[in-house]
């Protein structure tokens, strides 16, 4: 296990919410409904993220300070058609201002492994991966057929050719979850 321990630290609706750099930070990005605060709960042990089936669940950058020492950061999602205009803005100005402040030690990307690659995520991609080492993670693979998810990935590397790696996860069984905590302390330089 990773997370000993975990709070809800900071619920940031505006940069001057963001708090102190702590000795790292490590972000969970993707589109509206991939798994990103599903998976946070999976590497806490426990539910703290708040999750939904209604895409654009979480609008703000959520801080969950973790072992006392890192903050993990639940970012809302991306390319939700039904988002309004005011609210991407706003998504945008934060995810600025993010970039402008601090650099994460490592950047979890999560793609959805049931459907074909999107223009929104080569897009976010493009602009993740100037900030930090960005990992792949392929979500909801409880949900497809060993030969479906060999596609995915074969997908996915020819894509996002920059890609640290690719993680195959699940927050149903858990799968990932180990190689996620390699990541974790090879990026944060732990135990
Ligand atoms: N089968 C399956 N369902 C999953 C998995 N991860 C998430 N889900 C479901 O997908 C939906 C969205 O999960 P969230 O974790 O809220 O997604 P999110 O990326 O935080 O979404 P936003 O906050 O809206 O950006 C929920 O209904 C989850 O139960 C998974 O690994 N397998
Ligand atoms: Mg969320």
């Amino acid at each position: 296990m990773f997370v000993e321990k975990v709070e809800l630290s900071v619920d940031a609706h505006q940069p001057s919410d963001f708090p102190e750099f702590l000795s790292g930070e490590v972000i969970f990005v993707g589109r509206s409904n991939v798994g990103k605060s599903s998976m946070l709960n999976v590497i806490f042990g426990k539910k703290l993220a708040r999750t939904s089936s209604i895409p654009g669940k979480t609008k703000s950058l959520i801080f969950f300070k973790v072992n006392d020492e890192y903050y993990f950061v639940d970012f809302p999602g991306y390319g939700y058609a039904k988002t309004s205009k005011a609210e991407r803005e706003k998504f945008q100005l934060l995810v600025n201002a993010y970039f402008k402040m601090r650099r994460p030690s490592g950047i979890f990307m999560l793609i959805d492994s049931m459907i074909p690659n999107q223009r929104s995520d080569i897009e976010a991609f493009e602009f993740f991966k100037n900030f930090s080492d960005t990992f792949l993670v392929l979500t909801k693979i409880d949900r497809l057929s060993k030969s479906k998810i060999n596609e995915k990935i074969s997908e996915v590397e020819g894509t996002f050719k920059e890609a640290k790696s690719v993680i195959l996860f699940s927050s149903v069984n858990r799968a990932g979850l180990l190689e996620t905590e390699k990541i974790l302390r090879e990026i944060l330089k732990t135990r």
